[in-house]
């Protein structure tokens, strides 16, 4: 049997968080906010590199119910281990865990000066986004928080603001929670455009809307949670960061994406690993451009070989698939997806397949089968068809 990760609905969701807020604190909260985990189209591990990526939000999204404190203090709650304590109590690895990326946001804005003092908040918090999954749970949580005290506190939600609050859970991430990650799922969550999928620059820190109507043209975007556990902070992510910052360096150039738009050939480059993975970037830089053109004239089919070409480069040049990915992958393929590839930081979490609407189910079955026969878990399944909305306010 198949089995799919639903979306709720706005109202589920808040009744859901609304639910948890009472339970744990009583009372009432001042509003409930939701922000989406994301699928990456294409433009994988650039992100850091000042390079252009394509992600959209999902329609599966994280709730927060949350109420205004006045003595700087924070606590947080959800099925995980809850953690309360004073803003200037938080620091890098502390708290520990998920209360990491809701505590460092708070810190982060304070720190930014967007805060006063005395502001703290009291947080329930219900997701509909996986966790682990590489789908984004963890920017969702920052992002959905981060959204909530801007409209708490009367900041700026206008897309100046909405960036301004994703350099904050930028922070958050890298500071408090320890995960060298770059900007990107931010970006996605907080500033996306439903309907369509977002060129993010990341040299300036730009984002533009890019048509992506899966719907009125009948095909959908198949998401495989391999459930292979994805770590963003045990190292490799880190390691890699560093090859890319190592490889700009000796090319240079103050960046690999400098790199690609000045056709810099990075085999010139004297260490074969260095070599490989700026030749991903690089590469990886020019499909997100083809992509982008490609959708912006409608024609969407016309990508499946850029993502199945970014997964190659992701496994063979860039060492971060994993067996369940490598298996779905070649099993969505093989069922007949227009291209199909891993999405996120990898080493594990999920695959990403474009395929007909009426093909889901079976493509679904058939990647099923095929991680079974591997003596692989079964992957758990998302279906997209349309590309979710930022950060919100849903009561
Ligand atoms: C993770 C990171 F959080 C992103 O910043 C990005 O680097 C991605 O991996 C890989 O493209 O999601």
């Amino acid at each position: 049997m198949t089995d799919w990760l639903a979306a709720l609905s706005d109202a589920g969701l808040a009744d859901a968080a609304t639910a948890l807020y009472r339970a744990e604190f009583g009372g009432e909260p001042d509003g409930v906010w939701a922000a989406p985990g994301r699928v990456n189209l294409i433009g994988e591990h650039v992100d850091y590199a000042g390079g252009l990526s394509l992600p959209i939000a999902l329609p599966h999204r994280t709730a927060v119910a949350v109420r205004r404190r006045g003595d700087g203090r924070l606590r947080v709650r959800s099925g995980l281990a809850p953690w309360d304590g004073a803003v200037a109590d938080v620091a890098p690895g502390n708290p520990p865990g998920w209360a990491a990326y809701l505590a460092g946001v708070v810190w982060a804005m304070h720190r930014d000066g967007l805060l006063g003092s005395d502001f703290g908040v009291d947080v329930a918090v219900v997701s509909a986004v996986p966790i682990g999954a590489g789908l984004s749970s963890s920017a969702a949580l920052e992002c959905a928080l981060a959204f909530a005290v801007a409209d708490l506190a009367g900041l700026p939600t206008d897309d100046r603001g909405r960036a301004r609050l994703a350099s904050c859970c930028v922070a958050a991430e890298n500071e408090i929670a320890l995960a060298p990650t770059g900007g990107m799922d931010q970006a996605i969550s907080l500033r996306a455009t439903a309907g369509h999928a977002l060129l993010v620059d990341s040299a300036d820190d730009s984002v533009a809307p890019v048509p992506f109507d899966l719907a009125g043209r009948g095909m959908a975007l198949l998401v495989i949670d391999t459930r292979a556990p994805h770590r963003l902070v045990d190292g490799q992510y880190a390691r890699r960061r560093t090859s890319v910052e190592t490889a700009a360096s000796s090319l240079g150039v103050s960046s690999l994406r400098v790199a690609a738009d000045q056709g810099v050939d990075v085999a010139v480059l004297d260490d074969p690993e260095l070599v490989r993975r700026a030749r991903h970037v690089v590469t990886e830089i020019g499909r997100v451009r083809q992509a982008q053109i490609l959708l912006a004239s409608g024609r969407f089919r016309e990508i499946g070989p850029l993502l199945t070409a970014s997964h190659v480069s992701l496994r063979d040049d860039f060492d971060v698939s994993c067996p369940e990915l490598d298996s779905a992958v070649t099993a969505a393929l093989g069922a007949g997806a227009h291209g199909a590839r891993m999405t996120g930081g990898g080493f594990g979490g999920s695959a990403i397949a474009l395929v007909e609407a009426s093909d889901v189910d079976r493509v679904a079955c058939e990647v099923s089968s095929a991680a079974r026969s591997r003596g692989l878990v079964s992957p758990a399944f998302l279906c997209v068809d349309v590309a979710g909305g930022p950060a919100t306010r849903l009561r």
